[in-house]
């Protein structure tokens, strides 16, 4: 069995070594123009000429939970594409949640800018009531982050494209459930994959319909957010803030109003990170399935868009 390794950066080496330790008898490699054709290909962010050198490919392992980049390229039609399901962020992904969440709700900023002026100062405790948190997607990182959002007592709900139950989440589903969700919610959680139905879907037209000093947490991608929009609001004051890790252009150019904007916590798509050791092992084993012919998991519903 062949596999080709391409990953955006120059750190090929010790993910090959470690898909070489997990796999033995696999013939492994990094791509280049002109390789040798593959069975399996675990990539990040591939050019579409990997695609058309590599017709043999029967599986395309994304080293990654979301798959958008690759609905703008042809794969081989052979070939599945498989994601990345949770391997380790998901748990990554809840503390980032529930840091901004708490952040947010424990005006940790205002005592941090206190401090910084020498000033011992207190606001007034707010109620946990007041806050209810919304994640839009509650797939393998979303229902985990609602579920650890909810360990700390705050109100929560969930929406999705079909129906879910969720023990402490009030669960709603489906474009006719959209508003109910976003009216009832203080703090909203970004968590959907990026397709054509979700794409800028964090726009004035929803973000207005939050509750008065409504906050929203990005972690899914920069393009579900019309970040025009997201300023017009912030500057108004019916959002009282932001907290992104994603942005529509990865890093953030120079001069983007996201820059040292007031309101806005950003970090650079650092939510959860793609660990080695766990998505080697998720990914290897999925390859050992797939070759022995048994069902797997993350296979994309590339019509779906995830
Ligand atoms: P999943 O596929 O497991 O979950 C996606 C969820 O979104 C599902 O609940 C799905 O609904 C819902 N959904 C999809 N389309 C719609 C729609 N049109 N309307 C309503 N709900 C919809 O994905 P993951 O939880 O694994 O990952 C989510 C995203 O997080 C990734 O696609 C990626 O973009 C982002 N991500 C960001 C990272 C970062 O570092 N910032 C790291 C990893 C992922 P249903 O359940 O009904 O199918
Ligand atoms: C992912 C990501 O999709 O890191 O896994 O954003």
């Amino acid at each position: 069995m062949r596999i080709i390794f391409y990953g955006n950066h120059n750190k090929s080496a010790p993910w090959i070594a470690a898909l070489q330790a997990a796999l033995p008898g696999a013939e492994i490699e990094a791509w280049h123009p002109g390789a040798a054709p593959a069975d399996h290909a675990v990539l990040w962010g591939p050019p579409q000429q990997l695609f058309d050198e590599q017709p043999r490919l029967r599986g395309v392992f994304n080293m990654g939970a979301g798959v958008d980049a690759f609905l703008h390229l042809k794969l081989p039609p052979q070939a599945v594409l498989v994601r990345l399901e949770d391997a380790g962020m998901a748990t990554q992904m809840a503390e980032y949640v529930c840091q901004a969440v708490i952040r947010h709700f424990r005006d940790i900023d205002f005592y941090e800018r206190e401090m910084e002026q020498g000033r011992w100062s207190f606001r007034k405790p707010l109620a946990r009531s007041d806050f209810p948190v919304g994640v839009m997607g509650l797939g393998v990182l979303g229902s985990r982050v609602a579920q650890a959002v909810a360990h700390f007592d705050f109100p929560v709900a969930g929406w999705s494209r079909s129906r879910h139950e969720i023990e402490g989440v009030r669960c709603h589903w489906g474009a006719d459930q959209l508003d109910e969700f976003l009216a009832a919610t203080r703090i909203l959680v970004c968590l959907l994959p990026l397709t054509p139905q979700t794409e800028n879907i964090l726009s004035r037209a929803t973000l207005s319909k939050l509750r008065p000093g409504g906050y929203l947490v990005n972690v899914a991608r920069g393009a579900h957010v019309v970040d025009e929009d997201l300023v017009a609001l912030l500057d108004e004051g019916h959002l009282a803030g932001a907290t992104l890790d994603v942005f529509r252009t990865e890093p953030l150019p120079q001069g983007h109003p996201f820059w040292n904007h007031p309101k806005i916590v950003m970090t650079p798509h650092a939510s959860a990170r793609t660990l080695r050791e766990e998505t080697v092992a998720q990914i290897a084993r999925k390859i050992v399935a797939f070759e022995r012919g048994e069902a797997i998991g993350g296979i994309v519903d590339t019509g779906r868009g995830y």
